[in-house]
């Protein structure tokens, strides 16, 4: 038998290339393909010049000093980055759009350049009426209004770092990372819109903070208003609007340091507590800046929008600092992509306000995307999308099913595809096609970003030939690398820089093929070994989402004592494709159907041993699927840590449908 490193990442389609139309090339902001050969030859001379496009109060004078595993970029050098978002704009587009926002309930906030500007620096002026300071921490606890934005915002005005947590998490993960990071003051809002319901976070945020000791005031942002009632500490909680009422409008950013602190962003890993990603101002801004403005071909009059929340880290880069550091026009939504204006369930959301508000870029999750994919075509069908001009794609790797009917029924086989690589740890996107110069392929996130070093190796970090699966590294560092974990430097260097040393090491499995495009293939921890044949359990679940019953999947090994592991799949049907519940006939057949399709797709070693046909997944609040639980049941194991599950119920169902159904 072949080697099973030598099979193709995926199937016939994932084959097919697709080409960026004349017209939008001609009018990218890169439509050179000569920029790969000359970044590559000296990225130094590129990160430069990406930097110098930024506005620095005083110029570097070294432009890197590498201390393995640390890093400095742009040593000596001064800026700040709301100034680089905000008051670098007000001279030429003052007046244009900054944030459009809409509400869950349909109502909408807009805020120019030069209005954003003023709330910040008024927000600013607040933070240090209560005493912070610069190298001080914030945590932000906020939902998706441009206020999240703003607290961003005047935090890097005032050299404060901010450490956001999703509005989701709960008062448990609140506090544990306010502790972490020992924050002084926790900004939140009343409560936020989501599915119609009210959800309370200053009332989680009063759980938290009498656990969390550096914690002395709490500014509250009143997104609702009297429908919800708010509890005031006394002494310790303060309004939003009443912190700012009498605040000046002007507020002097602190000079920062190239490497002063901007913030941290907290990743949870399979293991242990939390990591608290610590990122820089200069280089993590070169990152943010310059990836957004050659990924996303941003220009001042498109719509920009970016569907993740400022909790995750695509929300920091390419919500927040990314397009706003290019003066771009940004979009913002509050709420659930299957909930109406009027108030009622509704799956095109998304479709209705790309088409009523005209965005013309749109960045989003390969789990929306098959999410829509289940509800059916006929959501985006009803609504007219011509503004569209570019998708992106991020979180997980994209199924080349997934990546097709996004092309086709979201970009009209019109609009290019960014699919792109990246993690909270590396800060901006380092493997990505440029949209006006790249050819892509579904499913394959295409080059490395100019003038950044991937390859992919074998377990003795030699690297491997084309075609052949192994371990992604990054051989050099760069200015948008993360500089530690909060607190806890040697786990950076354990983590990341210690399988491979010299090596930066993200944890993901993947492959190089011989036109230097990579094929991520998911966390080397779900990859199976199946009588000794490495399986990318991310490969198995796009091949069950093509066929036609399937609308998502999720493969796990399962041990076994003669193979060693055996892959088990937990399908959800499509709807209206799917057997009846209680159709046991149905089911039967489903299940046979789907073991025989695997294994002629991929090979008889493929085989699921089991197939359970679910509702649910069992996925992190960001949408990721997690693997090592459904692994959990599936060992019969006691489940570990759950705090990061969107919807712990989930995992019951799937329990006892395990248990109903394994052969
Ligand atoms: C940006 C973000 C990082 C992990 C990463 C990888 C997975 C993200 C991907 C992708 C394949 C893509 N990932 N984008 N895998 N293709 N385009 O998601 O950061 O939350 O830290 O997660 O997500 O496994 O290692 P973060």
């Amino acid at each position: 038998m072949a080697p099973d490193t030598e099979r193709p990442v995926s199937n016939v389609q994932a084959q097919q290339k697709f080409h960026p139309s004349p017209e939008f090339s001609r009018a990218a902001n890169v439509n050179d393909p000569e920029i790969y050969a000359r970044c590559n030859a000296n990225p130094d001379k590129f990160w430069e010049e990406c930097a110098l496009q930024l506005e620095w109060m005083k110029p570097w004078i070294q432009l890197s000093e590498w201390n393995p595993p640390h890093a400095k970029w742009f040593l000596d050098g001064k800026l700040n980055v709301s100034s680089n978002c905000l008051d670098r704009h007000l001279a030429g587009r003052g007046d244009q759009r900054a944030i459009i926002w809409e509400g869950e309930p349909g109502d909408q906030k807009t805020l120019t350049y030069r209005e954003l500007h003023a709330e910040v620096c008024r927000f600013a002026n607040g933070l240090r009426r209560l005493g912070v300071q610069k190298g001080d921490r914030v945590t932000i606890y906020m939902p998706m209004t441009p206020e999240g934005a703003i607290a961003m915002l005047a935090c890097s005005r005032i050299g404060a770092l901010h450490m956001v947590v999703f509005g989701g998490f709960s008062a448990e993960a609140l506090q544990e990372r306010t502790n972490d990071c020992g924050a002084k003051v926790v900004v939140t809002a009343d409560a936020y819109w989501r599915r119609g319901n009210l959800v309370g976070l200053k009332q989680i945020v009063d759980e938290a903070v009498p656990h969390c000791p550096t914690v002395e005031k709490v500014v509250v942002f009143q997104r609702v208003g009297a429908t919800v009632k708010t509890s005031m500490v006394e002494g310790r909680d303060i309004w939003w609007h009443d912190l700012i009422a009498d605040t000046s409008l002007e507020c002097d950013p602190e000079e920062m340091d190239a490497e002063d602190p901007l913030f941290i962003l907290y990743t949870s890993g399979s293991t242990g507590k939390p990591k608290g990603i610590l990122h820089t101002t200069g280089g993590y801004l070169t990152g943010a800046y310059i990836t957004t403005k050659l990924i996303f071909d941003i220009k001042p009059e498109d719509l920009y929008w970016c569907t993740a929340d400022i909790g995750w880290v695509t929300g920091h880069s390419y919500v927040v600092y990314g397009p706003l550091a290019n003066g771009a026009q940004v979009f913002m939504y509050e709420g659930s992509p299957d909930w109406s204006t009027e108030g009622k369930p509704g799956r095109d959301r998304f479709w209705d306000m790309i088409e009523r508000h005209k965005i013309s870029i749109l960045y989003t999750a390969p789990t929306l995307i098959r999410a829509c994919m289940k509800w059916g075509e006929e959501y985006p069908a009803s609504h007219d999308l011509s503004s569209l001009r570019l998708l992106g794609s991020v979180g997980e790797p994209i199924n080349p099913e997934a990546w097709l009917w996004y092309h086709k029924h979201i970009g009209h086989e019109r609009c290019p595809i960014v699919d792109t690589w990246w993690q909270t740890e590396t800060g901006s996107i380092m493997i990505s096609p440029l949209p006006g110069i790249v050819s892509t392929t579904p499913a394959s996130a295409t080059k490395p970003f100019p003038g950044i070093k991937a390859e992919v190796v074998n377990e003795k970090g030699e690297r491997q030939p084309a075609g052949q699966k192994g371990i992604l590294v990054i051989t050099q560092p760069w200015p948008w690398m993360l500089r530690t974990i909060w607190g806890d430097d040697a786990r950076y260097v354990k983590t990341y820089w210690s399988r491979f040393p010299g090596m930066y090491f993200p944890g993901d499995g993947a492959m190089e093929d011989e036109d230097g495009n990579f094929w991520l293939l998911g966390r080397v921890d779900d990859i199976m070994l199946v009588a000794g044949h490495n399986i990318s359990t991310m490969e198995m679940e796009s091949v069950l989402i093509e066929h036609p019953a399937i609308a998502e999947a999720a493969v796990i090994g399962k041990p076994d004592d003669v193979k060693g592991q055996v892959p088990v799949a937990f399908v959800i049907a499509r709807e209206g494709h799917g057997p009846k519940p209680g159709d046991h006939d149905a089911i039967h057949k489903l299940d046979a159907e789907l073991k025989d399709y695997v294994a002629k797709r991929l090979g008889v070693i493929c085989r699921p041993a089991d197939v359970i046909l679910t509702a649910d997944l069992p996925k992190t609040r960001s949408g990721k699927i997690m693997r090592r639980l459904l692994r959990d049941i599936a060992e019969g194991h006691i489940l570990g840590d759950t705090t990061t599950l969107a919807d712990p119920d989930v995992l019951a169902g799937i329990k006892e449908k395990y248990a109903s159904e394994e052969d």
